[in-house]
């Protein structure tokens, strides 16, 4: 069930406002009121700890879904889209994601670029270089219409560096199943 005629209508809507294409725009008014420093900042890619492969497929689901760090570590995600629609991977707390998700869902064809998040065409593969800055739970979810609604989130457990052995406490949510 595609709502295609919404769909062109909203990009219609979007083109006639901004006057520019969106591939890779990102400074094109489209603010969310992202406050980037409670997740982290983005990261230098010269300067990631390690790559965690990310898979996104079709059953609109993460794999993994649940990925642990320690503060102050730099993570490569390399993002792959598995399925033939596309998908994305963006990093927030979960009230930014609902946010942005009802924002999304207003404007399908909204292409957004930032570097908490990459947005990946079906087989291709994307990158996200972010510094877990903070101690807690860091959100992702694909915000394509339809699919955070069917379960398509997962979470960083960014474990405390001054605490190395407090890690037990938030390891629940790094299970592999
Ligand atoms: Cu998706």
């Amino acid at each position: 069930m595609k709502p295609t005629t919404t769909r062109r209508i909203a990009t219609l809507i979007l083109l006639a406002a901004s006057g520019t294409t969106f591939a890779g725009a990102g400074a094109s008014g489209h603010a969310h009121g992202q406050d980037a420093s409670a997740i982290g900042t983005p990261g230098d890619p010269a300067k990631a700890n390690r790559t965690v492969n990310v898979d996104m497929t079709d059953a609109m689901r993460f794999a993994p879904a649940n990925i642990n760090a320690k503060q102050g570590e730099t993570i490569r995600f390399v993002v792959k889209n598995s399925g033939q629609v596309k998908h994305e991977f963006v990093l927030g707390t979960a009230n930014e994601l609902k946010e942005h998700y009802e924002l999304m869902k207003r404007f399908p064809e909204m292409e957004h670029s930032d570097p908490n998040m990459v947005t990946v065409a079906p087989g291709r593969t994307g990158e996200v270089v972010w510094k877990f800055t903070k101690a807690g739970k860091v959100d992702f979810a694909c915000l394509q219409p339809g699919h955070y609604d069917a379960g398509m989130k997962g979470a960083v457990a960014v474990r405390s560096s001054k605490s190395a052995q407090g890690a037990i406490s938030e390891a629940h949510s790094g299970h592999p199943h």
